[in-house]
């Protein structure tokens, strides 16, 4: 098999990941990696508000061995809940003066569904290796990354730079870098209504690919639908943006894309 994958949003639901990546024939009963040369792009926010974070991240860590062994890839990308997660880790509960505001990570992160057992887990090794996730990723026609968002172009107007400036900011100690890059990644809609495809256009024309594959934005609270109601990734904005978020953590379907054949 060599064909394409995304999924995006796991949020610490290891059952129902393992579930949609054993039904797409990427792992078998064991969770071992049966895909061969297939790549699957696993779009960030790995941890938070579901229970085992740190169990989805091993998961995802090992399978990103065994698909390389095996001829294909699996690429995680950053999602916005790892650098909550990060910055909680590295900032706490500081206070820090950011353009005007003050802010703290550990406020946001405990509003937004932060786990102790997720930051518990969370040592310089598997902090280094979260903080060295790509955020912006090219398969072919597709670019894809967490949110659903043009602010990606404040760090860049190529994928290399983007994901070069997005590295520095969370090798280094600015918090305010860090709430610049927190706050960007936490913006979303951009490609929804009227003016959605000329800003995903805008996107794809600096960065390169015919259609933006993002998570971030529950495709439910997208274009206001239940949860229940959907069972595969959303197409929209003129065709130039696939939606792959159900919102597991809403009891959405947690959603593998077939990018290519
Ligand atoms: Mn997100």
């Amino acid at each position: 098999m060599s064909a394409t994958f995304a999924t995006s949003d796991p949020h610490g639901h290891l059952s129902e990941l393992t579930g949609a990546l054993q039904e797409a024939g990427l792992v078998d009963e064991d969770s071992h990696w049966c895909g061969g040369g297939a790549r699957l792009w696993v779009l960030g926010d790995l941890l938070d508000r579901g229970p085992d974070g740190l169990g989805v991240i091993a998961l995802v860590r090992r399978l990103v061995d065994e698909a390389a062994a095996a001829g294909g890839s699996v690429e995680p990308l950053l999602g916005n809940h790892e650098v909550i997660a990060l910055g909680t880790r590295l900032f706490g509960d500081s206070e820090v003066v950011h353009r005007g505001v003050v802010r703290t990570f550990a406020s946001i992160w405990a509003r937004n569904g932060g786990l102790t057992s997720d930051q518990d887990g969370l040592d310089e090794e598997l902090f280094a290796w979260l903080a060295g996730l790509p955020a912006v990723g090219r398969d072919g026609d597709h670019l894809l990354m967490h949110s659903d968002t043009l602010a990606y172009l404040e760090w860049g107007d190529t994928v290399d730079d983007v994901n070069r400036a997005v590295r520095e900011v969370l090798a280094g100690d600015d918090p305010v870098a860090w709430f610049d890059l927190l706050l960007a990644l936490g913006r979303r809609h951009d490609y929804a209504g009227s003016s959605g495809p000329a800003a995903a256009r805008t996107l794809l024309d600096a960065l390169g690919g015919e259609r933006i594959v993002h998570g971030h934005s529950i495709i439910g609270d997208l274009f206001g639908e239940p949860v229940d109601s959907y069972s595969e990734p959303r197409l929209y904005a003129d065709g130039l943006a696939l939606d792959v978020d159900g919102g597991i953590y809403e009891g959405g379907p947690c959603l593998v894309a077939r990018l290519s054949e």
